[in-house]
């Protein structure tokens, strides 16, 4: 959707009384007036009076149309949802976050977003930055110096600008940078004198055709050729598919190299979408762990193609053990421009033979017309061994194959996966049925990242569908009140085995490690006496809820009402009851 689109056609939202537009203007319209010059759909906030200024202008100047306010009940979901929003659409959206303690709430989503490359243009507030204006106490503690300085190593560009003029600029240059790969969230901190000083006209808008991301770097010719020669006389090439865009047109390259190479391929489970799952090509389900068959692949290939792998290093670790790596590496990835001394997020260094550096998207199509078709058969894809068949308790896996037979006629979006998720269960097979984990780990991203991801696909058909852990949703779970509100349809379906149980694993692990008893592992870890009622929690906010789900044959029935509901319009969650356990691989 259009931020012109969201003025004529506007979901369910807060209408203000119309307000005269005057001839007086104040610091914080002219920076209203750029988030709708910039195509800003929406901004995500919880308030604050450091930005009051700018909310009035939101409300009473644009009239809450483009941007859009949708209010949310914890900082840290205003930040997962534009995160959402972006993964699906490829649009960036607004965040506003109050002064310092909004900032604090939602480090970790910045930190998601960071990890995940994913634009966000984070509007941050504080002040009177002159000491001498503030009011008695609050206006102390909640203006900081150097606010940016919380979230700075984690953020692609922070600024506080001094003036009008200054805030306008600042706005379009952090919007540009973020859109601009390796993507990732910016944070323009904007004083409240400045936001509530009275201007004289309004100033002009900037032509935002003249400050348009710029367009993607190519790679080298040469490079290209001699990444086709490698890649086409080698015995047996595979493809990482790591992050690579939503586009149709991407996807369908990658397919039609893949083919033309004869070269297995692997996804990554906590990346988007790639590449067909279930394309005969495919070699091992993506799962939170490297398989046994994708390490194999690895570790057979002569040639690797890594499409922007998240992790190329840890890859070839994993499959070579100490042995030297001797396949040949092309690497297409423009990620190390962004790689800095604070976080190591971009994982160990690899060894590459040719670098394009460049986005995947940039550097597919120009390989599919230089390689030549390989003739050698790719080995065939190790069949997938289903994960032991389902008893009569309900079992991730159960909850899996249900999905599948539930969504098999019907375009879905996968907004989240647990951290059990194994990826045989449910075949990805268009850009958009899966958009990837959140980035940073930080737990507690589900539900926002889900209702962001909702709000995209709202009235395209496409139903957005989260699986999360009970313990993800806990933290999160107040993102369904903004989906509720403002009327965005998704189905939530917590696997909620009532344990942080990632956590039980470890303290296994470390017990038996340690010879101590690893029966002790739930202490400090399961979510139990008294039972959460999690549906309550749900219906309490106005969503449609179903559960606790218990028996198998209640799974599948449970998933098609939720589904149904979503396309009547509604928020569903279900509160299924899963075993505690995980597929291993
Ligand atoms: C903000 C945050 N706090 C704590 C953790 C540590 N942690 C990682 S996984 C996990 C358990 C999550 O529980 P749940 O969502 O129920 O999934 P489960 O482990 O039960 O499959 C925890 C606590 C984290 N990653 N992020
Ligand atoms: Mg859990």
């Amino acid at each position: 959707m259009k931020a012109e689109d969201n003025l004529t056609r506007p979901i369910a939202h807060d209408a203000p009384v119309a307000t005269p537009q005057g001839t007086e203007f104040w610091g914080s319209d002219a920076m209203a007036a750029v988030l709708r010059a910039m195509d800003i759909p929406f901004i995500a906030l919880n308030p604050g009076a450091s930005y009051r200024g700018l909310h009035d202008s939101i409300v009473n100047y644009l009239g809450n149309r483009a941007p859009q306010m949708l209010l949310c009940l914890h900082d840290e979901h205003a930040v997962h949802i534009a995160q959402g929003y972006w993964k699906v659409s490829g649009r960036l959206m607004a965040a506003a976050l109050h002064s310092n303690v909004g900032l604090m709430h939602a480090a970790m989503p910045i930190f998601n977003c960071w990890c995940d490359r994913t634009p966000v243009l984070i509007l941050g507030a504080t002040g009177p930055w002159d000491a001498a204006k503030r009011r008695p106490w609050i206006d102390w503690i909640h203006t900081s110096s150097d606010q940016a300085a919380l979230v700075r190593n984690y953020t692609k560009w922070d600024n506080q600008p001094g003036s009008v003029a200054a805030a306008m600029e600042a706005m379009v240059r952090a919007a540009q940078i973020a859109q601009t790969a390796p993507r990732g969230p910016v944070y323009v901190n904007l004083d409240t004198t400045i936001q509530e000083e009275k201007i004289g006209p309004l100033p002009a808008m900037p032509d935002m055709a003249r400050y348009a991301v710029p367009p993607a770097p190519q790679p080298a010719p040469e490079l290209v050729a001699a990444a086709a020669r490698l890649l086409s006389n080698a015995k047996n090439p595979v493809m990482l598919a790591g992050r690579c865009s939503r586009s149709v047109e991407g996807w369908n390259a990658r397919v039609a190299l893949a083919e033309k190479l004869n070269m297995r391929v692997l996804t990554h489970i906590k990346l988007a979408a790639a590449f067909p799952t279930d394309h005969p090509l495919h070699a091992a389900p993506p799962a939170n762990r490297l398989a046994a068959a994708a390490k194999k692949a690895i570790a057979e290939a002569d040639v690797i193609l890594s499409l922007d792998w998240l992790d190329l290093a840890g890859a070839l670790k994993q499959s070579y053990g100490t042995k030297p790596v001797t396949a040949k590496i092309v690497q297409v990835s423009c990620d190390a421009h962004i790689h800095r001394g604070w976080s190591m997020d971009y994982q160990g260094l690899p060894p590459v033979d040719l670098y394009l550096m460049c986005e995947p998207d940039a550097a597919v199509p120009l390989l599919l017309e230089a390689a030549t078709e390989r003739v050698i058969k790719a080995p065939v894809a190790a069949t997938v061994k289903s994960p032991a068949t389902p008893g009569n308790t309900v079992t991730l896996q159960v909850v899996g194959h249900a999905l599948n037979a539930a969504v098999k006629d019907i375009d879905f979006c996968i907004a989240r996966l647990p951290l059990g998720w194994h990826g045989s269960y449910l075949p990805f097979r268009q850009p958009l049925d899966y958009v990837g984990f959140d980035g940073g780990g930080g737990v507690g991203a589900g539900p926002g990242i889900i209702v962001g991801a909702a709000l995209a696909l709202k009235d395209s058909g496409r139903i957005p569908i989260g699986l999360l852990g009970d313990g993800d949703f806990l933290m999160g779970n107040t993102a369904v009140w903004t989906a509720t509100h403002y009327k965005i349809p998704c189905l939530m379906i917590i696997c909620n085995n009532r344990s942080y149980f990632n956590d039980e694993r470890h303290q296994e692990r470390v017990a038996v490690a340690r010879g101590r008893p690893a029966e002790n592992r739930w202490i400090g870890q399961r979510i139990d006496d008294p039972d959460i009622d999690l549906a309550a929690m749900a219906r309490a906010q106005g969503a449609v809820a179903i559960g606790p789900v218990t028996q198998v044959a209640d799974v599948q029935p449970a998933i098609e009402k939720g589904i149904a509901t979503v396309r009547a319009g509604g928020v569903c969650v279900i509160d299924m009851r899963v075993e505690p356990g995980y597929d291993a691989e």
